[in-house]
Parts: structure tokens; C-alpha cells; sequence
């Protein structure tokens, strides 16, 4: 079937994220660079975009002039759609409604949404642009991919003008449950914008088992007094007279690459190590700087196992490379204040001037680098008190090629579910915290070695392009 008004020619599979593969740069003389920005969802859908004739639809990461035209870079066999935003629309559709509303509210309200009628009225207007967008690039019949938060109601909305289209979408944080879901004003807009989909993939069962509560109890409330009838089994959802299949796909990394990478960088972790005054232990953190991530439950437990004595703060040094992100959201302000005076008093407390045992970065750290900090690691600290996935993990086992290092690891993140050989531990439970840092720095180096030796493996063996492949098979096949 195809709809009238979409185009003749077009795009076979279409990506339509929040932000463009490549950065827009305006240089002081006002003349606009592209550069490519190596993310992980481009990389595992790079060779989809390459052999079907691929276009990707998203905003190019900085406000454009209102009613100025976005110029169309030129990316080699990506067809590139940009979607222009105001600086209004990303203070109300990004920074507002996806950054300040969604996303707390997505992880276990860590700090309290806020809930403005003026921010979802532009989230739907962005979000139709998007849609348009993407109808617009889409052949007749093509597949079309939506990700992420930030455009929950494009499905519906794309399926409004274009039925003929075959549309995935996947979340890439955690989905909420429905005692949660509910306090949003706009809940019934938001699940029906998704059911506009043919499949919806999380990271976890558990996520996919929210969502299906979710249509149950909102949908099937509806149905005494509206048109609206849902009936749903485990996995798929019978909405509007067609079948929306539900599932979980954890995403994973281009594992070999990182491993290759890492190996190559082994010289450089050498020479870090050498850098940071040769420690007898190296503790590594690598988050954008946000308050999920827990970067304060790793700083308290050092500091209880420093005053215990558990831990020697001589012979200990803690890197954390933050990036910084959302730098104009309240709550993020408020987290890297807080951050920042626990690393000055650990510092103040536990250092010496030539010696402090934190080392703090609030910038961006060039990706080889990135990958010769984790080869130099000795213990890897992912403490979040909640998230999706979590692709550092992954990323720091894929780089232990050599099956050093140990990686202790927060059970709130969705990598935890395939990672049972970390060190787990519950971020909300102290001692739990300090028990399992500790075991990962003092365990024997064959116990340390072996549960590696399984890590790595696992990283190895699922990595992006089997999520990739397995979601869009799924796509694909008869509903
Ligand atoms: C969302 C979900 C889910 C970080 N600092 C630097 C840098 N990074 C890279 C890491 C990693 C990526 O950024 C971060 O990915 P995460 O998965 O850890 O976290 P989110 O950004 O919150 O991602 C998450 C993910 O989506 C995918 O579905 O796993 O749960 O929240 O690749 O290496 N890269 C470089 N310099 C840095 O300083 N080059």
C-alpha cells in the first residue's frame, strides 16, 4: 500500500534521531564546517545506510536563525536531512521537555520532572517536523528507524501520512513503570504517539514488560468510553487494528574495533600510568557528567574507604574523565557543583600537593585516548543509579584484550543484566558499594582474570551489529 503524497523516489531505510551523525560548526567568519561525529549508533548502522540507500533525519546540534533554510552537508552514502530548531525550540523541546521532563522521569524521577504545557506544545511541534522530514526522505514502502526519547510521538505521526511505511523505534533509556508513566499530563499522547509503530524494542524485558502494562491499563481504560480498544500478549499489542510487537534488543558496541583500538594503545596506558606517578592502583571513571550516573556514590565510598583505611589514598589514584553535557539544565548546574566539592575536599583531605588521589577532568577526551585510559585501568568504576545500557562497560571490556582490569558495576544498569561476572552492587546500599571497590582492587589476580576472561567474551561475542541486525530482521518479518 502507499500513500498518496509521499515521493517517488526517496531513501529505502531512513534514521530519524534527535541529533545528525556529523556536528555543525560556525566558524567566527560565519562559514559552516560539517564534521563527522563517530557515535555508536552510526557506526553499527553504517553498513544498513551504505547497501539500502540510506537518509538520516536529525538536528545538527546548534540553533539555526528562525525561518533560515539548514544547508544539507554532504556525508558519503548517508543521504543527510537536517531538521532546523530555534533557540527557543531547544530550550523547550531539548533542554525543557526531553531534559528536564522525560528523562528524570525515565530514571526513577533522580531528581523531580517538570511538567509545562509551553514545552510539550513545542515537543509536538518538533516532533511533527521530524515526521515530516522523514516522510519526505522515505521511498515508498521503505523502513524507517526512530530513536530515542526526544521523538516518541513520531511514529504516530509519520504513520498518519505515511501507512505504507514499515517504522521500528527504540529506546535507548530505561521505560518507566506505569505508576510513574502516568504523572505525565500528556501520558495517553506519548503511548499512542509509540503505538504508531510496527515494533517497539528496550534494552531489557523489563522495559518492554512496562510498556505492555502501560497500553494495558491506559488503553483498556478507555475502551468503555472511546473508540480505542487494546489487547495485549506478552510481546505484541492489537492497536487500531494492527499489531505492534514489543521486545528487547540490548545494544551493545562494535566490539572488535574497540578491542583493536585499545591494543594499539597499549604504549600510551603505559605512559599514563607513568604520568599519574605510577599508583599501585588505577580507578577509572568515564561518564558524560549527569546525575544518573552516579559519580558521587564512587566518590563517597572512596572517601569512607580512605578514612577506614581500607583503601591507601598513597598508593591509590582515581581518574574521572567527565564530559559535560546539558550544561544549561538546573539539575545538571546543581550536580557538578556538588561533584566538584567532593573531589576539592577528597583532595584537601587525602592528598598531598604533589599527590592529589583524584584526578578530575570536565572535558571531552579524544576517543584513542579514551581507549588507552581503560587499557591502563586497573578497576573500572560504573556506579549509575540508573541506566539504559551503559557502553562505557562494554566498552572497557571489549578493550581488555589482555584480560587486565576488573570492572565493578552498578546492578541499575541495563548491562548488568549480561554482565553477572562483575562486580555488582547496589548503589543505594553504601556498604555494598565499598565491599565490591574493594574486592575488585584487593581479589587474587587468577579470580580477577578469570571473571575477565568471561567478560571480555560476552562483549565480543554480542556486540552492535547483532542488535542492529536482530531489531531490523525483526522489522522486517510478517507482523
Ligand atoms: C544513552 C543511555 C545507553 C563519554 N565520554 C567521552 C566519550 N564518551 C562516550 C563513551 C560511550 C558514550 O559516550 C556514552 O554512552 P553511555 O551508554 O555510557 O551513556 P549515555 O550517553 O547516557 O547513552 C545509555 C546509550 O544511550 C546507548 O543506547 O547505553 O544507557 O543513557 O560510548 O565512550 N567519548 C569520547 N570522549 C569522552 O570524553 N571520545
Amino acid at each position: 500500500m502507499t500513500a498518496p503524497g509521499h515521493p517517488a523516489t526517496g531513501a529505502d531505510f531512513v534514521v530519524v534521531a534527535n541529533r545528525l551523525p556529523v556536528d555543525k560548526k560556525v566558524r567566527p567568519d560565519g562559514s559552516v564546517v560539517w564534521k563527522r561525529s563517530p557515535g555508536g549508533l552510526v557506526t553499527a548502522l553504517t553498513p544498513t545506510l551504505e547497501t539500502r540507500s540510506g537518509a538520516w533525519v536529525g538536528w545538527s546540534g546548534s540553533a539555526s536563525q528562525d525561518g533560515s533554510p539548514e544547508e544539507k552537508p554532504d556525508v558519503e552514502g548517508i543521504d543527510i536531512h537536517p531538521v532546523p530548531l530555534s533557540a527557543a525550540e531547544v530550550e523547550d523541546y531539548y533542554e525543557g521537555f526531553s531534559n528536564a521532563t522525560l528523562w528524570p522521569l525515565f530514571h526513577d524521577l533522580l531528581v523531580k520532572p517538570e511538567y509545562r504545557h509551553d514545552w510539550w506544545e513545542a515537543y509536538v511541534r518538533v516532533n511533527r517536523r521530524f515526521a515530516e522530514t522523514a516522510a519526505s526522505a522515505a521511498a515508498p514502502n521503505a523502513m524507517v528507524w526512530v530513536q530515542d526519547y526526544q521523538l516518541l510521538l513520531v511514529p504516530a505521526m509519520l504513520r498518519e501520512t505515511r501507512p505504507d511505511l514499515r517504522i521500528g523505534f527504540f529506546l535507548h533509556i530505561p521505560f518507566p513503570p506505569t505508576e510513574l508513566f502516568s504523572q505525565l499530563p500528556w501520558r495517553t499522547d506519548l503511548l499512542e504517539g509509540l503505538l504508531g509503530a510496527d515494533l517497539l524494542g528496550f534494552h531489557l524485558p523489563g522495559g518492554a514488560e512496562n510498556f505492555l502494562t502501560l497500553a494495558r491499563r491506559l488503553l483498556g481504560t478507555r475502551t468503555s468510553n472511546g473508540p480505542i480498544t487494546a489487547r495485549e500478549d506478552f510481546g505484541a499489542v492489537e492497536y487500531d487494528g494492527r499489531t505492534v510487537k514489543v521486545g528487547s534488543f540490548p545494544i551493545s558496541i562494535d566490539s572488535a574495533d574497540v578491542a583493536a583500538q585499545a591494543t594499539a594503545a597499549a604504549d600510551r596506558a603505559v605512559a599514563i600510568r607513568a604520568e599519574l606517578g605510577d599508583p599501585e592502583v588505577l580507578l577509572l571513571g568515564v561518564d558524560r557528567l549527569d546525575y544518573t550516573k552516579g559519580i558521587d556514590v564512587r566518590l563517597a565510598s572512596l572517601e569512607r574507604l580512605f578514612a577506614s583505611g581500607r583503601l591507601d589514598p598513597a598508593k591509590t589514584v582515581m581518574v574521572q574523565l567527565a564530559s559535560p553535557s546539558r550544561e544549561r539544565v538546573d539539575s545538571y548546574i546543581d550536580m557538578r557543583n556538588r561533584i566538584e566539592q567532593m573531589v576539592g575536599h577528597l583532595n584537601g583531605k587525602y592528598g598531598t600537593v604533589a599527590r592529589p588521589p583524584i584526578r578530575y577532568l570536565l572535558q571531552p577526551v579524544a576517543r584513542d585516548e579514551l581507549l588507552a585510559y581503560f587499557r591502563a585501568a586497573d578497576v573500572m568504576l560504573v556506579t549509575p543509579m540508573r541506566d539504559g545500557m551503559n557502553l562505557v562497560a562494554k566498552e572497557y571490556l571489549a578493550a581488555r584484550a589482555d584480560l587486565g582490569g576488573a570492572l565493578v558495576l552498578s546492578e541499575f544498569t541495563g548491562a548488568a543484566a549480561e554482565l553477572g561476572e562483575a562486580y555488582l552492587l547496589n548503589p543505594y546500599d553504601d556498604r555494598d558499594v565499598d565491599d565490591a571497590i574493594e574486592a575488585a582492587v584487593t581479589d587474587p589476580a587468577e579470580a580477577r582474570r578469570e571473571r575477565m576472561r568471561i567478560l571480555h567474551d560476552q562483549v565480543m561475542t554480542n556486540d552492535v551489529d547483532l542488535w542492529a541486525t536482530s531489531f531490523l530482521d525483526t522489522l522486517a518479518a510478517d507482523a
